[in-house]
């Protein structure tokens, strides 16, 4: 007898699924340029955009549980933070380090996202430190008998750091319930990806710490998310860590301060625009019937009042007292 295939886990989406996650993609897409425009004005330090990795991270984190499962993220993953639950005028606090920015209360970088309630534990500047930090929390649910999974997001540069090496056979040894996501933009700022490996694809390395590693097309968020769905599903069954590998583009400069016309081309920046995600996607449920003009047009103005509102909040937030900058940074004297 010939048995049934499961129906893969993106066909499973119902339609309000499918359009959450393209309103999800446009709303990182739609903040991440906001937050360009808004430090070119002046009004934030310094911004790191996620224009071009929204399929990867909206594709993953729908597959996670908010509020249960641990989340590692980096600066590029507005998508992530956003898909998981955080409001766009809580990415704004920090964007504007107001003094109820949800993130880090006004004192870490912009883009270094943390939120209490959703589990997205705060990260630190140095790259990768985030890996083998998601594998502790990982363990320590397993160890606790908990069903949660962490899931931690990095990109292809980090994947040279011994933290990453680390956190990877660590993970495997112990069976960590936690998922590897990197977002695979070819640079690490402006080193390309031959400068720092010798395999094409970076999944391989998986295997040299024994546990499954997939390359995905990171800028297809259906088959972002049915990778996802499969490795969530082996760690939460007790079969321990798996690596993905998305391959993306990240479509403007590393961040704000960078200038990437003196490391790539414009017709390389041109030939990964044409496979921007968001078009793809959008396209694609056009192709399903799932996506009018009519229906496109109701999500990007909701989008567009929703980021307009957020802004208005976030640039109307209260700043931070200058005396309270010292704190809680050292212990405070006895008396003083
Ligand atoms: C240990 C360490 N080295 C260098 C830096 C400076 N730095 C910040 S981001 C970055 C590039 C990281 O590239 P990648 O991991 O590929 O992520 P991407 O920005 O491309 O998404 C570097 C080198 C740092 N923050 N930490």
């Amino acid at each position: 007898m010939t048995a049934v295939k499961e129906a893969p886990a993106a066909l499973k989406l119902s339609d309000e699924q499918l359009l959450e996650m393209y309103y999800k993609m446009l709303l990182a897409r739609t903040l991440s340029i906001r937050q360009r425009l808004l430090q070119r004005m002046g009004k934030g330090a310094i911004t790191y955009s996620g224009e071009g990795h929204e399929a990867a991270q909206v594709g993953t984190a729908f597959a996670l549980r908010p509020g249960t499962d641990w989340l590692y993220t980096y600066y590029r993953d507005i998508g992530v933070v956003l898909t998981i639950g955080m409001t766009p005028a809580e990415v704004l606090t920090g964007f504007f380090a107001t003094r109820d920015d949800v993130n880090s209360g006004g004192r870490n970088m912009p883009s270094h996202f943390s939120h209490k309630r959703l589990r997205i534990v705060s990260q630190g500047a140095p790259v990768a430190t985030q890996c083998p930090q998601a594998v502790g929390t990982a363990w320590a649910s397993k160890l606790r008998g908990l069903d949660e999974v962490a899931a931690v997001y990095f990109g292809d540069g980090a994947t040279s750091t011994g933290d990453w090496h680390e956190a990877m056979n660590f993970a495997s040894v112990h069976k960590a319930p936690v998922i590897f996501v990197c977002e695979f933009n070819q640079y690490a700022i402006s080193v390309h990806y031959k400068k720092q490996m010798a395999v094409e694809n970076v999944a391989l390395r998986a295997q040299g710490y024994g546990m499954p590693g997939i390359t995905v097309d990171g800028n297809d968020v259906l088959a972002v998310y049915e990778a996802m769905t499969d490795a969530v599903e082996r760690a939460r069954g007790g079969g321990g860590p798996s690596f993905i590998e998305a391959k993306t583009y990240r479509l403007v400069p590393h961040s704000s301060d960078d200038d990437d016309r003196r490391y790539r081309t414009k017709d390389e920046v041109e030939s990964w625009s044409a496979r921007d995600p968001l078009v793809r996607f959008a396209r694609r449920l056009n192709e399903m019937g799932k996506l009018d003009e009519r229906r496109e047009k109701e999500i990007a103005e909701r989008v567009a009042s929703e980021v307009d509102e957020a802004t208005e909040l976030g640039e109307g937030g209260a700043r931070p007292d200058p005396e309270s900058a010292l704190r809680p940074v050292f212990v405070e004297e006895k008396g003083s």
